[in-house]
């Protein structure tokens, strides 16, 4: 490494290189060392917050240590690389995290501790890194986290918002968003790159030339240019020397003024047009499955490429290899649509700058590419005006009009005069204006696209891309079920049940081998196991309880069934179902008398997630269930029969404390819209069972954990297209029970009732979209049937454990082994031990 220094100060190098130690003395020390350097603060006026700060600081010095190797190794080596491209990274909090993956977890306790602090103390301090919105966002930090623990040369691009996804706060009923300005005191897990920029490109004209061959050559003269910053987040394997990095982008303004408007004195004008660059990396849209169309983002997600892709290229280049030869050094996946303007910029790079030939250069970007779909709601799929691209990207249009040419001519000739078809696959959508369909594109430019559970790469081939298989065969088409970290979702969440299974398995292998969890299976029934099990899981549950007491006000019993519903609060999630359920719950425990209340299990309901802030419909859903919280938590009569809880704020720390607490969780989407859930398996990993509709990964789950841990019900998604066109076109009177739920709403049972008209409308006699009337009897029955089963505590003990014992499948370290193999075709690279 210090090859080019030279000799004499090369021995000087080696000799002041003194690896800090992982004793408890050294930390100690180093943590002093921040508190009053880093910090320049003093022991005498420390508190938790400084406390995290200076810990936080010393565990980066050992990451920063492991990154710098880790890099340096894969240099030498040069393998192929995967990046992930993903607009979303909802990675939340690193310093436990850290400790756990670097095994020193002990020692910093140990070292806090004779520093005056507790540990879980400072871990608490840490805000979370909230650039995401759901699901999406979480997948790419679980697959970061797999792709550094499996030792995979793999980076990830991102964009580093200024505001992550927005706080949520409940004012009377209502969601209130307060921004995310997550960056006010120093970030010690990014490191800024402040060397590394890359002048990002817009707007302007495009000009033709001849080149010295004759051949006509695009010249694109861009109207404005940004400076793209590197800051770099680095990504530990658990138990491995591997830490990668995820580069985070954050827009600058160009360090040369635009002269002209400052010499012809306009200096305020300079200024102002400074600033605007600034903005494009300012927030995170905060819409989960639904896209908006606003230029600043489409700018995001140009900035956002052109500069990853750059930096993948000037990495490429070193290495004086032939273009012929980038497909072998570089896999490119793309998270969604988001970064599939990638494609353009790719053939842009390859034709206009670099003389390749179209052919060569379309080759070269088809065997790079590989396309992830995460939804089929309509609403969600990416469309951008043909004028708004045309007028900041007018190179990128061009070549997007060709690939399109390019495509429909090669489908012409396999199918001559079907017109119909090369309206159906055409890039171009027809529409006034026109629009480019993204999702078409990054499927023609991409040699693998998945989805993310078996239904849902069924579906997407039987719809959405239903035509793509017909004129580019099925082999393009490609599953791979999500996954999740075991490091994150089990052993950091919930380390009581992680210590206790390695006790029980004889090491702590299982967390990268989690099919190794089937060793509890034959415990399932042994009684003493149950009980150490099961205990654990009241712990957890107090845990919880006092989570709900300190954020709400309101006091459960940890002793009734949690029954957990948290995720993005959307229609098609269904959480208005549930709380009308909750309705049909307290209506029917208000007929009964003492004797049958006795028999009743006790439950709580509980309910957390983020609606879009423009997103009318979900709002009032967390309205409806505040005002039905209200009511049934305060009716004496019903005591701690049932309680109905809104946690605020859900975000990944949170959700490490609620998931680990749950004895069922529901996963209610309408059959067909849910494209996977993650969070399924990462309740049923925690011993959770799960009251489910047979969508998305729900599917796979029932096969490996067995019908008697899972209740499933509703609609099949063959039957949903029937069943909408019923309930839209012939006056299906609305279910019964339902029905009466309705009426206590109207009554004013839950406040004013006019609030919820809206709301009610969206379920009203020809509506129903998502058919809960249809889907309600169904649900109420298999509710009873949780109750019934929650009553045999023994048999609920053992089906907890299977439910953990059966979840192997579910690692994103088998997700992204599956990537590796089938997809990127990248081989792991382990970093030795340092000498
Ligand atoms: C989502 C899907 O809705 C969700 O079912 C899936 O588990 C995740 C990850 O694949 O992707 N698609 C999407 O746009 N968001 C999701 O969470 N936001």
């Amino acid at each position: 490494e210090l090859a080019q220094v030279p000799s004499e100060q090369r021995a000087a190098w080696e000799k002041y290189t003194v690896p800090e130690g992982n004793d408890v003395d050294s930390i100690a020390r180093s943590i002093v060392h921040h508190t009053t350097t880093t910090l320049a603060r003093t022991p005498y006026n420390m508190d938790d917050f400084g406390g995290y700060q200076a810990t936080a600081h010393s565990v980066r010095d050992k990451l920063i240590q492991d990154w710098n190797e880790t890099q340096q190794y894969h240099t030498i080596k040069d393998p192929k690389r995967v990046y992930y491209l993903s607009l979303e990274f909802l990675l939340g909090r690193a310093m436990d995290n850290a400790l756990l993956a670097r095994g020193l977890k002990e020692p910093y306790t140990e070292a806090t501790k004779q520093l005056g602090f507790k540990i879980e103390d400072l871990l608490e301090e840490e805000r979370d890194a909230a650039l995401g919105n759901g699901g999406l966002g979480r997948l790419a930090a679980c697959y970061m986290d797999s792709l550094a623990t499996l030792d995979y040369p793999a980076w990830g691009y991102g964009l580093r918002y200024t505001y992550g996804i927005f706080q949520q706060k409940i004012v009377d009923g209502y969601q209130n968003e307060v921004p995310d300005y997550w960056l006010t005191y120093d970030n010690p897990w990014e490191l800024p790159r402040l060397d590394i920029s890359i002048e990002v490109p817009f707007y302007g004209h495009v000009s033709k030339y001849s080149d010295e061959n004759g051949r006509t050559r695009h010249k694109w003269e861009a109207g404005e240019i940004v400076q793209a910053v590197a800051y770099d987040v680095p990504i530990p394997g658990f138990d491995t020397n591997n830490t990668i990095n995820i580069r985070f982008w954050s827009s600058k303004p160009r360090k040369e003024f635009d002269l002209a408007y400052f010499n012809s004195g306009d200096y305020n004008r300079a200024v102002e047009d400074q600033k605007k660059a600034e903005n494009i990396t300012s927030v995170l849209y905060p819409n989960d499955n639904h896209m908006v169309g606003k230029e600043l983002r489409l700018k995001q997600q140009y900035f956002w490429v052109c500069a990853s892709l750059h930096d993948i290229i000037r990495r490429f280049k070193k290495t004086d290899r032939p273009w012929s030869e980038f497909p072998d050094q570089v896999a490119i996946q793309l998270n969604d649509t988001h970064p599939t303007l990638a494609v353009p910029e790719l053939m842009r790079v390859l034709v206009d700058l670099e003389g390749l030939e179209w052919d060569e250069a379309w080759n070269i970007t088809t065997r790079t590419f590989g396309f992830t779909n995460h939804t089929v709601l309509p609403e969600a799929l990416e469309k951008w005006s043909v004028p708004m691209l045309e007028h900041l990207l007018p190179r990128h249009l061009q070549i997007i009009f060709d690939i399109n040419l390019f495509f429909l001519q090669t489908v012409e000739k396999t199918f001559p005069n079907d017109r119909d078809l090369l309206a159906t696959v055409s890039i171009i959508e027809e529409s006034q204006p026109q629009s480019v369909r993204m999702a078409f594109l990054a499927v023609i430019a991409s040699h693998k696209v998945n989805g993310v559970a078996a239904l849902h790469s069924q579906i997407i081939k039987d719809t959405i891309f239903a035509p793509f298989i017909k004129v580019l065969g099925p082999d393009r088409f490609t599953n791979k079920t999500n996954g999740i970290t075991p490091r994150r979702w089990l052993h950091q969440a919930n380390p009581d049940l992680s210590n206790l299974i390695a006790k029980k398995l004889g090491s702590f292998k299982f967390l990268k081998e989690l099919s190794l969890l089937d060793g509890l299976s034959k415990y399932a029934n042994d009684e003493a196991f149950q009980k150490e099990w099961m205990d654990i899981k009241y712990k957890n549950k107090v845990r919880l309880t006092n989570l709900i007491k300190e954020r709400t006000g309101i006091e459960v019993n940890p002793n009734a069934l949690f029954d957990i519903q948290v995720k993005r609060i959307h229609e098609y999630k269904r959480q208005f179902m549930n709380i009308l359920g909750v309705i049909h719950r307290y209506a029917n425990l208000k007929k009964m008398n003492a004797a049958q209340r006795k028999a009743v299990v006790p439950r709580v309901v509980i309910f957390g997630g983020k609606a879009a802030p423009g997103y009318y419909i979900a709002k009032l859903v967390i309205k409806l269930i505040n005002s039905v919280g209200e009511k049934v938590n305060n009716d004496k009569d019903i005591g701690d029969l049932l309680k109905v809880v809104f946690i605020p704020d859900y975000n990944v720390s949170v959700a490490e404390v609620i998931i680990p607490a749950n004895d069922i969780s529901q996963h209610i989407s309408t059959a067909g819209t849910e494209a996977s859930g993650t969070s399924n398996m990462k309740f049923v990993l925690n011993g959770g069972l799960i009251l489910g509709t047979v969508d998305g990964a729900n599917i796979e789950i029932y096969e490996e954990i067995g019908d008697d841990q899972i209740f499933l019900f509703g609609a099949r998604s063959e039957q949903v297209e029937d069943l909408r066109h019923v309930q839209r076109y012939r006056n299906v009177p609305m279910n019964p029970e339902l029905q009466a739920v309705i009426h206590l709403i109207e009554n004013g049972t839950f406040g004013e009732s006019h609030i919820f008209q809206p709301l009610i409308n969206t379920i009203t006699v020809g509506k129903d979209y998502y058919l809960i009337s249809v889907d309600f009897g169904s649900y109420l029955e298999s509710n009873e049937l949780v109750d019934e089963a929650f009553k045999d505590k023994k048999a609920w003990a053992q089906k907890s454990i299977l439910c953990t014992a059966r979840m192997g499948k579910f690692s994103s370290d088998r997700a992204i082994k599956e990537y590796a193999e089938d997809i990127w075709n990248i081989d792991p690279v382990p970093v030795p031990d340092k000498k």
